[in-house]
């Protein structure tokens, strides 16, 4: 019984989100996470193109999410994937070489971050550099990162979900 009690105990604790820490004004979901020192809004659920994104992250005060290092992906990933989110859909995140930050080529994360770390599948950025300006981590591709249209164009939507960043309040 004992045993069964602590067993039961350790599924709670591991099911409940560490959360605590977020700013007060965001929602105490499950998609709430922090980790380190920042916080993490999973938007997974009603998808839209880059520029949404970001600008609902801003809403929030916060932003498309930057990466610095593998600790912070693989957080990330993993938090995915107990989500549910496991299937070949990508997230959003604030890498950008759109041409309202410093143009093609020249990759920017949208909180003004310095790039230190950088998770680029095998030929990404692709070929198509000039139309492709935000990037995505990819599940299909273990999370590494694609760059992608930041909006739909005629029938091709770009619609994806997104996390956003905030930091912690402790
Ligand atoms: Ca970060
Ligand atoms: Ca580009």
């Amino acid at each position: 019984m004992a045993v069964f009690a602590l067993v039961f105990l350790s599924v709670f604790a591991y099911a409940a989100a560490v959360n605590s820490n977020c700013p007060a004004h965001l929602p105490k979901t499950d998609n709430l996470r922090e980790f380190r020192t920042s916080c993490y809004e999973f938007i997974l659920d009603h998808p839209g193109d880059w520029h949404h994104a970001e600008a609902d992250c801003r809403s929030r005060g916060g932003h498309l999410v930057d990466i610095h290092d593998y600790a912070e992906e693989a957080f990330l990933f993993n938090t995915c994937q107990q989500l549910g989110f496991h299937n070949d859909k990508g997230l959003w995140i604030g890498l950008t070489d759109g041409d309202a930050y410093k143009g093609e080529g020249n990759w920017h994360w949208v909180s003004n971050a310095d790039i230190s770390f950088v998770n680029w599948a095998d030929g990404q950025p692709g070929m198509l550099g000039g139309s492709e300006d935000c990037v995505l981590m990819e599940f299909a591709d273990n999370g590494k990162w694609h760059d992608y249209p930041c909006s739909g164009f005629l029938f091709f939507t770009q619609n994806h979900g997104w996390i956003c960043e905030y930091p912690i309040t402790k």
